[in-house]
């Protein structure tokens, strides 16, 4: 069982195995997915006596600074390697510019689970059946024994709790419960991941929850929810952009809400919105015409105008979607 093909899982281990220095790097702006996948095949690699890399453009959020060896994440990337992997993301560009202009390896292999159409790396393990990118780097570790050990357990189960919103969304497959049912055998504690990862949040991030939650706005539907938050806001509670994470759940979570969104200041007159579906909707669609993008249950763009008239022209655009799909049926 499992969800690689034999035949590109045999090149993604053949190009592992020849490789002696390994670059892992993910996308900007980094997820528990994203992260916990990273560290667990760089403690793979290094237990097998490879020399690896963990880069990122950004830091490690408070929230996964616990993983196992978070701490060696780097923003630096070498003079050169043998074999640049890819994880959770499949274009060059997702990783920042630094990746994207860098040509210091021999070859790359990427690993992922959302869609493309093109692929940029020489091995493609794509798989938008796996929950999540730690689901599909398990089934390599259960090949690369003996470098499967606890530390790469607390990783790949952290990727596969966060990307299935903690095996309550859709993607939560009979495949992702037994793949984590494997970790916690091999010794994973899920309470203390689920402490680290949910329950050990900064005094400040529940100061800004308040606030924002303060914004809360409602279409005359009662099917679209919008909150909002401002530089003010993270001045006054000594937060930023990394405290907002999962705040946008709290107007999706209302019954009856099927498109959540949350706007984010970035300068005068100036949005970043992040949207989320509940499932009827397809948001990455809903803002391709402002030049977004994003999967069908989360998306984002930037818009440019006065909030209150941005927040009514989006709750009519979701109004005339759901009535477009609602005769469709
Ligand atoms: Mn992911």
């Amino acid at each position: 069982m499992g969800l690689l093909e034999p035949g590109v899982r045999a090149l993604a281990l053949m190009a592992i195995e020849s490789a002696r220095t390994v670059v892992i790097a993910s996308h900007i702006d980094p997820d528990g997915d994203a992260l916990g996948s990273s560290l667990g095949l760089a403690l793979i690699l290094r237990n097998l006596g490879k020399d690896v890399i963990v880069y990122n453009r950004d830091t490690v959020p408070y929230s996964y600074k616990f993983l196992p060896g978070a701490d060696q994440v780097v923003n630096r990337l070498p003079d050169e390697c043998d074999l640049l992997c890819l994880l959770d993301c499949s274009e060059f560009a997702r990783a920042g510019d630094e990746l994207l202009d860098w040509n210091g390896y021999k070859r790359s292999l990427c690993i992922d689970h959302h869609l493309t159409a093109d692929p940029a790396a020489d091995i493609n393990l794509i798989y938008s059946d796996a929950c999540a990118t730690g689901e599909l780097i398990y089934e390599l570790a259960v090949v690369l024994e003996p470098g499967f050990g606890l530390n790469v357990a607390a990783n790949l189960y952290t990727a596969i709790l966060t990307d299935t919103g903690s095996f309550r969304y859709s993607n939560a497959t009979p495949s992702s419960f037994a793949v984590a049912g494997d970790l916690v055998a091999r010794g994973v504690e899920p309470w203390e991941i689920t402490q680290q990862v949910y329950e050990s949040q900064p005094v400040e991030r529940l100061k800004l929850t308040a606030l924002v939650l303060e914004t809360l706005q409602i279409a005359g539907s009662k099917r679209a929810a919008a909150v909002w938050v401002t530089e003010a806001m993270f001045a006054a509670t000594g937060t930023d952009g990394e405290y907002t994470d999962g705040l946008i759940n709290y107007p999706r979570s209302i019954a009856g809400v099927e498109v959540a969104f949350m706007a984010r200041e970035i300068g005068p007159d100036d949005y970043k919105f992040s949207f989320r579906s509940r499932g009827l909707v397809n948001v990455a669609a809903l803002v391709t015409d402002f030049g977004g993008g994003g999967h069908h249950n989360a998306a984002g763009c930037r818009l440019q105008g006065k909030l209150e008239e941005l927040i009514e022209k989006i709750f009519a655009l979701v109004d005339t979607e759901l009535k477009k799909l609602e005769s469709n049926d």
